[in-house]
């Protein structure tokens, strides 16, 4: 008898999760989170769908910066977002158009402390 309520259960679970998951990509736009720590940003790339949230948040015991472009001597940097986060502050911006925003870090630019947002369309069709 006990077995038997356990495999519904297990069977339960296995039905549901794949509906989740669809419910999440399809559904209102997101918040998703970006950690600076240890002069890198993780995860460091990350695909989003436009009209996404990122919310950058220095978990390090030293400043970043989240600065748009490939690097400071490129001529668009900062040209979207240009912060900076002392330790334990957060900045978050709107991604309202599709395509590839690479950004890196002023302090840590040479230590290759940089990061890729991959802005999908926001609709699934
Ligand atoms: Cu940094």
């Amino acid at each position: 008898m006990r077995t038997s309520i356990v495999r519904w259960t297990l069977f339960a679970v296995a039905a549901f999760a794949p509906a989740a998951c669809m419910t999440e990509e399809n559904g209102a736009p997101e918040e998703l989170i970006v950690e600076m720590d240890h002069a890198r940003f993780s995860p460091d790339v990350l695909d989003i769908r436009a009209g996404d949230t990122v919310v950058w948040e220095n978990t390090d015991i030293e400043p970043h910066t989240v600065t748009s472009g490939v690097s400071s001597t490129s001529s668009n940097a900062g040209q979207l977002f240009d912060e900076l986060l002392q330790p334990g502050e957060s900045y978050q911006y709107t991604f309202s158009q599709s395509g590839e925003v690479p950004y890196f870090c002023r302090i840590h630019e040479a230590e290759g402390m940089r990061g890729r947002i991959v802005v999908g369309s926001s609709s699934p069709f």
